[in-house]
């Protein structure tokens, strides 16, 4: 019988962001991408996993309700561990004829849209390494369970390579940046809709592979430069920059969207109404003071240093005077324990 193996792991906000497939099956990007993960202390998955031979088949538990294992992803991201494990001879070949259980929550509201799915996949990757003690890079195998969630396996600031290579051994995460290296950086996230969006991100960047001009124009001219301008920003802790770089890129991929046929429309008039927000703030300051940044759904980021938050979180809510839901975080890197 094995120990219950117990990860946490956090959601990361992109900001340059994965809109695209090059292979679907790999689960390969056209595009590098970089995001930040935030600490755990509000928005994390929370996996434990056992591996026994009384558990007659493979069980997955998400958020206390007993789920389907005949999810392709789900199943590729454990025969992946296992076939590392058995050809690092970290487990014997009895503890890895034995099924697993999993049981994984999200300590945030799901229903908001906010990459659950990136912490989700991080996280299980993460325990189940931990549990058939493998050494590699998981990132790659996170990578399969969801794109995204390659980045949520490392803190701080992350890149995600495409890479080059058909097998995707080269699409893997790293780290530009530890989460000490910018401690004054803060994510305030303001929940614009916390209804399911109508069509995943899965779906909508299939359907811009397929239609959008723009995005064959983004790939190939945007992205690189905005990677590397990206990355030297963040290590030069230069704010301007990195915030001016994040805006255009969140704008980009939405008017990808747009490009889209039919569009995927994530954004609403109050996104809108933020976009126009933090631009005036921005401009009425002479320095470019926030950040916006929204995902496939209506809900904005905002990246900002820690002097400037009292003074934007009164603006948002003399803005939107009924609103509470805002998170304030800071970045942070996995945690794992086992009991
Ligand atoms: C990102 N998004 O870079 C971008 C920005 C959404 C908008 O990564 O199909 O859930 O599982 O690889 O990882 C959402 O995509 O998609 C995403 P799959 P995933 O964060």
């Amino acid at each position: 019988m094995s120990d219950i193996v117990t990860v946490i792991a956090p959601v990361n906000i992109a900001v340059i962001k994965y809109w695209g497939k090059r292979d679907e099956k790999l689960i390969l990007p056209l595009n590098d991408s970089v995001s930040a993960t935030l600490d755990t202390s509000v928005m994390c998955a929370k996996t434990s996993v056992c591996a026994r031979p009384d558990i007659l088949e493979n069980e997955i538990w998400l958020n206390g309700v007993h789920s389907s294992f005949c999810n392709q992803r789900l199943q590729n991201c454990l025969t992946e561990i296992k076939a590392i494990a058995r050809n690092q001879k970290s487990v014997t070949d009895e503890f890895l004829s034995w099924n697993v259980r999993i049981c994984s929550v999200n300590n945030f509201p799901t229903a908001a849209g906010l990459a659950s799915s990136a912490a989700g996949y991080a996280c299980l990757v993460a325990a189940l390494a931990k549990l058939y003690k493998i050494q590699s890079d998981i990132s790659k195998i996170a990578r399969m369970g969801s794109g995204s969630a390659c980045r949520s396996v490392y803190g701080g600031f992350v890149r995600w390579h495409a890479g080059v290579n058909p097998d995707g051994s080269d699409s893997i995460a790293s780290q530009v940046a530890d989460s000490s290296h910018w401690k004054e950086m803060r994510v305030l996230i303001l929940v614009v809709a916390d209804t399911k969006k109508h069509i995943s991100s899965s779906k909508g960047m299939t359907c811009s592979v397929e239609t959008s001009e723009l995005l064959k124009y983004r790939v190939e001219h945007s992205v690189p430069k905005r990677v590397k301008d990206i990355c030297e920003a963040i290590k030069d802790r230069n704010f301007s920059n990195f915030a001016e770089i994040t805006m255009k890129d969140s704008n980009q991929f939405h008017a990808i969207c747009l490009d889209t046929y039919p569009p995927c429309v994530y954004m609403t008039d109050v996104s809108h109404k933020i976009v126009e927000i933090v631009h005036k703030y921005n401009e009425i300051n002479g320095d470019v003071k926030v950040a916006y940044t929204f995902d496939a759904g209506p809900n904005a980021c905002l990246y900002l240093l820690e002097k400037d938050i009292s003074d934007v979180l009164s603006l948002i809510r003399h803005m939107f005077p009924t609103s509470s839901n805002e998170f304030v975080k800071g970045l942070d890197a996995p945690e794992t324990n086992k009991t």
